[in-house]
């Protein structure tokens, strides 16, 4: 059938025979892919399945709901929950982790989960994607809130699925970043981009620039850089995009490049970044830099991020391992009070960021 073409089954089954020996990691994989291929199929009838629009709903982030967020929820959690290989779940869409019901039997591994990333592109019809992070629950009792806050390195697995014009699913275990394409016809995951790696150089950003009052010196004096061009110490021209939903950028860096940056800004002290870090940050960042990538949040790796709360928000700097450090660099000489011109009056209480992880 697919001469030459592997399945994702197939595929973890080789993965992981050294990794695991107990096909319930893969059994976890397979039944997460199958979440994604039921809201693939759910996306994919846009106005003509009833799911556009929003409910009546607001969740724990402040959000009001979609229909999708709530559906692809319920998939992920249809499709993952009685398997016997979870021992709880983490949801963007839940205030508190989801209990496995007693009547199925528990697992050793945590799945923490973003169901439907970038929902708010889904009535104009932008690519969305579904965002995944796997840990390992190492004790017989069932988990607790803080048994989910652990640092991005204690995972497992990670990824990410895109509805987009095909239906990707790009996942690691830890030996690298592959990209399967979903066959709607069979309804297989093909391996399709195996071992990606994303240039260590870019001439492309990825910020959402209306903030940009907001911003951090260092976040300003880098995309000044980039917008000056070949006219400034860059010498050359970037080229800007920003999609909205971090799948699609950051599956377009992974594809050809780039630096994608949702920074700490002062928009809303009380939130040091938008994005998630335990079910949107920790796994795409696992995920770039088992593709040769860098992950930062602006003061060291995303990775090394420490968990404090289920839904905490962290800054997002990740993709070509060159331009990341450089951004990483800026940030330290703004530390160090060595950026001049950049100090901002603005930001002169520098100990309102620099003691933070
Ligand atoms: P939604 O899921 O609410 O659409 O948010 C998507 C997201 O978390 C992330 O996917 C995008 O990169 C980012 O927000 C876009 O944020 P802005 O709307 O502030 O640009």
């Amino acid at each position: 059938m697919y001469r030459g073409r592997t399945t994702l089954s197939k595929f973890l089954i080789e993965q992981l025979h050294e990794v695991t020996d107990d096909g319930q990691l893969a059994g976890l994989l397979i039944d997460v892919a199958a979440a994604v291929k039921t809201i693939a199929a759910m996306t994919a009838k846009g106005g003509l399945g009833g799911y556009l629009g929003a409910i009546d709903n607001t969740n724990v982030q402040g959000e009001v709901q979609k229909k999708l967020d709530v559906l692809a929820n319920d998939a992920v959690i249809g499709s993952c929950e009685w398997g016997g290989m979870l021992a709880g779940m983490l949801s963007e869409e839940l205030e508190d982790p989801y209990a496995i019901p007693a009547e199925y039997k528990r697992g050793r591994y945590l799945l923490n989960f973003d169901p439907l990333d970038g929902s708010s592109n889904i009535d104009v019809n932008v690519s969305v994607g579904t965002i995944f992070s796997v840990l390992v629950h190492d004790k017989e009792t069932a988990p607790d809130t803080a048994d989910f806050l652990q640092i991005g390195r204690r995972q497992i697995a990670a990824g990410y699925a895109i509805y987009g014009p095909a239906t990707m699913l790009v996942l690691t275990v830890g030996k690298g970043t592959h990209g399967f394409t979903l066959d709607r016809e069979v309804g297989n995951f093909i391996l399709t981009h195996p071992d990606l790696m994303i240039p260590a150089d870019t001439s492309e950003f990825a910020i959402n620039t209306s903030n940009e009052r907001f911003w951090e010196p260092p976040i300003t004096r880098y995309v000044d850089e980039c917008k000056a061009g070949k006219t400034g110490v860059r010498g050359r021209d970037f080229n800007m995009r920003w999609i909205a939903s971090m799948v699609a950028d950051v599956h377009r860096i992974l594809m050809r490049g780039g630096v994608f940056m949702y920074p700490r800004d002062t928009k809303d002290p009380s939130k040091p970044g938008r994005l998630r870090l335990l079910y949107e940050a920790n796994p795409i960042g696992f995920i770039i830099e088992q593709a040769g990538g860098a992950a930062s949040f602006g003061r060291g790796p995303i990775l090394d991020h420490p968990a404090q709360s289920p839904h905490q928000r962290v800054p997002v700097i990740l993709g070509s391992k060159n331009e990341v450090e450089r951004i990483e660099r800026y940030h330290a000489e703004y530390d160090a009070g060595t950026d001049k011109p950049y100090a901002s009056p603005l930001f002169q209480e520098r100990s309102l960021y620099r003691s933070e992880a």
